[in-house]
C-alpha cells in the first residue's frame, strides 16, 4: 500500500464530497468506518420468510465503538476553528473516542461521567488516551447539562452530539451499508440512548436516496432497554436504569430527530427488558461469533422479540415483508464491559499438564 493510500482511510477520506469539509480542515483519523457487515444465517433462520440479516459491526472501529465515525469530524473541525481543547459527557464511549481523536490532534480532553456507571474498558480508556476524567454525582443527563453550560462560558468545545459535525460524521455508516448491499435495506434496527446515531443512519440513508446512489428508504426501528426508554414512553425518565449502561438515558439530545426519524420512515420505537438484552448478547457471541457490549445487543434483542417467529401475538412491530433485508446496528464491542462478560465465566477445571487428563475432562 502506497503512502498516499494508506492516508485515503478514515470516513472523511472516504466520504469528503458528503461532509462539511474543505481543504482547510486538518483531518484527524484514525482510520475509523469501513466496517464489515457481516450475514448472519442463524439470525435470517430465526425471523423465517426468506429474510436477510445482516450485521454492521460497529464494535471493530479504532476506539471500539460506532463513536469514532463522528468524533473524527468533530475533532477535526475543531481543530479547524483553532480548539485546544475539548470536552463531553459521556456514559462511556463518547468519552474514550473523543479522548483518543482529541490525542492524536494534539488537544487536551475533558470528560464528565456518570459517577460509577462506567464500563470498565471505557473508563480504563479515557485514562489510557489521556483524558482528564471527572466523574459527576449524577446521571448522563445531568453531565450533558453542565456541558452545555461550561460550552457555553469557556473557550472549550463542546464534542456531544449536540455538536452537528458528530452526526454528520455518524451518517456515513449508512452510505457503507448502501454500498455494500448495493441498495438501501428494507429494515434498519439500532440501540438507542442519546438518539443522535438513528438520526444520523437517517439522515445518511436520505441523503443518497436523493443522490439517486438508493431506491428505497428503511424502515428505522429504534430499541431502548425498558427502564431507560423515555421516547417509548413519551416523557423523559428521571432515574434511568438499565445494565446497559451506554443507553442510561432518560432525556436524550435528538429526541425529536430520532421520533422523527421513526415516524417518517414507517419503523416505530420498542423496549427490550435486560434480561432480554443479556441474552441476546450471549447468543449473538457463541452463535455467530460476534462480541457485543449490552447496548449493541438491544438491537438484537429487539429483532428476537418483534421479528421472530415467536414473535408475541400483540407485537407492535410492523409485520417484515417476505424477502426483506434487515441490518441490525451493532455499536460497541463486547470487550467494553468485562464486568458484564465476566459473568459467564464459570466452573474452569484445571488439570494435570497431560493429555489423557484433558481428554477426559471434554470427554474424548
Ligand atoms: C454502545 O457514549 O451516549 O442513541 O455518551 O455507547 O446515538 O446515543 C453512547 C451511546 C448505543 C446509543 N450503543 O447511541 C455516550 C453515549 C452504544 C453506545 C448507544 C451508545 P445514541
Amino acid at each position: 500500500m502506497s503512502f498516499q493510500s494508506l492516508h485515503d482511510r478514515g470516513v472523511i477520506a472516504r466520504w469528503r464530497e458528503f461532509l462539511p469539509v474543505s481543504e482547510k480542515t486538518p483531518v484527524i483519523s484514525l482510520n475509523e468506518g469501513s466496517t464489515p457487515l457481516v450475514h448472519s444465517p442463524r439470525l435470517s433462520a430465526l425471523v423465517g420468510l426468506g429474510c436477510e440479516v445482516y450485521i454492521k459491526y460497529e464494535g471493530l472501529n479504532p476506539t471500539g465503538s460506532f463513536k469514532d465515525r463522528g468524533m473524527t469530524m468533530a475533532i477535526s473541525k475543531a481543530a479547524e476553528a483553532g480548539a485546544r481543547a475539548v470536552i463531553c459527557a459521556s456514559t462511556g464511549n463518547t468519552s474514550a473516542a473523543a479522548a483518543a481523536y482529541a490525542a492524536r490532534g494534539g488537544m487536551t480532553s475533558i470528560v464528565l461521567l456518570p459517577a460509577g456507571k462506567i464500563a470498565l474498558g471505557k473508563l480504563a480508556q479515557a485514562f489510557m488516551y489521556g483524558a482528564k476524567v471527572v466523574a459527576i454525582e449524577g446521571n448522563f443527563d445531568d453531565a450533558l447539562r453542565l456541558v452545555r453550560e461550561i460550552g457555553e462560558t469557556e473557550p472549550i468545545a463542546v464534542v456531544n452530539s449536540i455538536n452537528p459535525y458528530r452526526l454528520e460524521g455518524q451518517k456515513t455508516a449508512a452510505f457503507e451499508i448502501i454500498e455494500t448491499l448495493g441498495d438501501a435495506p428494507d429494515v434498519h434496527i439500532l440501540p438507542v440512548g442519546n438518539a443522535g446515531n438513528i438520526s444520523a443512519y437517517w439522515m445518511g440513508y436520505n441523503e443518497f436516496h436523493q443522490h439517486k446512489r438508493s431506491t428505497r428508504l428503511p424502515k428505522m426501528i429504534g430499541y431502548q432497554a425498558a427502564g431507560s426508554a423515555p421516547i417509548y414512553y413519551g416523557k423523559v425518565v428521571e432515574k434511568p436504569e438499565t445494565i446497559a449502561t451506554a443507553i442510561r438515558i432518560g432525556n436524550p439530545a435528538s429526541w425529536d430527530k430520532a421520533a422523527a426519524a421513526m415516524k417518517d420512515s414507517g419503523g416505530t420505537v420498542d423496549i427490550v427488558t435486560d434480561e432480554q438484552i443479556l441474552a441476546a448478547q450471549y447468543w449473538l457471541a457463541s452463535h455467530e461469533g460476534i462480541f457485543v457490549e449490552p447496548a449493541s445487543a438491544a438491537s438484537i434483542a429487539g429483532l428476537m422479540k418483534c421479528m421472530g417467529k415467536d414473535r408475541c401475538a400483540t407485537c407492535p412491530m410492523p409485520t417484515i415483508a417476505e424477502g426483506s433485508r434487515i441490518v441490525c446496528t451493532v455499536t460497541g464491542h463486547g470487550l467494553k464491559d468485562p464486568d458484564v462478560a465476566a459473568k459467564h465465566i464459570s466452573g474452569i477445571s484445571t488439570v494435570r499438564a497431560d493429555k489423557s487428563a484433558i481428554l477426559s475432562l471434554i470427554g474424548g
